[in-house]
């Protein structure tokens, strides 16, 4: 049976905006009380979602979340109508309705885990939200998630969902940000590679002295346990603290893998020797041949790759065997890096070729690419039962550009944050949004 591995991007909300809230995300501090363009920011995504569909890949959509969270201001206290909730927030805490606000959900690579049914003990695909419990922004997006994904993915018998772990440091989770999977293809089983920045309970590990590691182990375990997946076909390995001190904050800002390719930073990792090892050892009980490709700091130092985001890109198959290495603009400018690509795709090495991509909107709040998209690998009876409303067309294409220039603002301030009517521009949005994509009611504006 044909199998494929389904990329499915977050569509950039109405509210995105630089709030500074993400200590130990370089961009995002740097940006913080920029103006945003939340219009050029979903265009640019959407651009990138086409441009892929038009290579022939499968493309899918995940929806943005209802922003303010009114909810989640009332749960701090904060009373009245919506718009007073609102209007109180801006008043006596402003970083509280600036996190309420937070399109954040975009980084669908941290919406949560993905296991393909060949590696699953109950041979279904299996899903868990991401806590996201390090910040308080991104903590509040897994009710939503839940029902989005359980919208898109409903048929129960092809499809698992988890709730997320418990919302404590100790289980700390981002998803599929720290999660990669090599296989020799997508619908056999494969080794799933679970990074985390820190061990809640085992002090032998090493922790960041500066920034936090927001994956631990022990989320990473029950990740694997509530997947059902076996010892085969699993390797942790711990991210090097020190380059969490330097910005990199999920394990995909230092590392890329994909099929039988692991491309990574000299730096990225603890134990580094045992870690490929045990990844070829694994792989190869599963028939596969595990090809790793280092990049020297000697090429490009950690703040160049951090800077530039040349290691959160889109690690993908192209029909002729080789592979495509999808990169934000900042990699072509930066030198370092771009010379290093150029080398990289003359080398005979399995990356054939780059392809550069516009996400400025969202790289300024520390996303590229890779942070853009949640790949589910699967077979083609399973994608059959997909929520086929969520698959991009050229027609969906043109619909959603349309639904963006109606709905979405050119600029947003922080002052314009306090607006109660950005609440009812965005419930409208997405109300016409559920429609398009045939997701029913996910939102909490819908249900309650
Ligand atoms: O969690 N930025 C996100 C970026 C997530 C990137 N995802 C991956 N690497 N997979 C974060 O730090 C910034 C929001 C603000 O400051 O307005 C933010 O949440």
């Amino acid at each position: 049976m044909k199998s494929f591995e389904v990329n499915f991007d977050g569509l950039v909300g109405p509210t995105h905006n630089y709030g500074g809230l993400s200590y130990g995300n370089v961009a995002s501090q740097s940006n913080s009380q920029q103006a945003s363009n939340p219009k050029e920011a979903a265009l640019q995504g959407l651009a990138k979602m086409k441009a892929l569909m038009d290579m022939g890949f499968v493309q899918g959509v995940l929806a943005p979340q209802e922003r303010p969270d009114v909810a989640a201001l009332r749960s701090l206290g904060f009373a009245g109508s919506d718009a007073q909730v609102i209007e109180q927030a801006a008043k006596q805490a402003m970083p509280l309705l600036v996190a309420s606000c937070s399109a954040s959900s975009m980084w669908v690579a941290n919406a949560g885990t993905v296991s393909p049914s060949a590696d699953t003990a109950d041979g279904r695909v299996h899903f868990t939200a991401a806590n996201l419990n390090c910040k308080y922004h991104r903590s509040i997006e897994h009710p939503t998630t839940s029902r989005v994904l359980g919208a898109m993915f409903a048929d129960a018998k092809h499809f698992a969902h988890h709730a997320a772990l418990p919302a404590v440091a100790q289980f700390g989770d981002e998803g599929a940000a720290n999660h990669t999977r090599f296989c020799r293809e997508y619908g056999e089983a494969g080794v799933e590679f679970f990074v985390f920045g820190r061990s809640a309970f085992d002090t032998r590990y090493p922790a960041p002295q500066k920034y936090p590691a927001r994956q631990t182990l022990e989320a990473s375990q029950a990740v694997a346990r509530l997947h059902g997946l076996s010892d085969d076909g699993v390797v942790y390995a711990q991210q090097n603290p020190a380059v969490i001190d330097q910005g990199v904050f999920h394990n995909d800002v230092i590392a890329v893998g994909n099929g039988e390719v692991l491309f990574y930073h000299e730096d990225a990792f603890q134990g580094t020797e045992q870690m490929l090892a045990e990844l070829h050892g694994k792989l190869a009980k599963r028939g596969g041949n595990f090809q790793s490709i280092c990049v020297p700091r000697s090429k490009v130092a950690v703040e160049d790759a951090v800077r530039s985001y040349l290691f959160n890109s889109q690690l993908l198959n192209r029909a002729d065997g080789g592979m495509l290495l999808i990169v934000p603009e900042e990699c072509r400018a930066n030198p370092r890096v771009w010379a290093y690509l150029q080398e990289l795709t003359s080398s005979g090495s399995a990356v054939r070729e780059v392809k550069v991509f516009d996400l400025k909107q969202s790289m300024q709040n520390g996303g590229g690419p890779a942070c853009l998209r949640l790949r589910v690998a699967l077979k083609e009876n399973e994608l059959a039962a997909v929520n086929p409303g969520v698959i991009m067309t050229a027609p969906l294409y043109g619909t959603l550009t349309q639904w963006v220039d109606k709905h979405y603002r050119d600029s947003l301030r922080e002052s314009d944050l306090a607006d109660p009517q950005l609440l009812l521009e965005c419930r409208a949005a997405l109300d016409e949004l559920t429609q398009i994509l045939k997701l029913g009611s996910v939102y909490p504006f819908q249900i309650n």
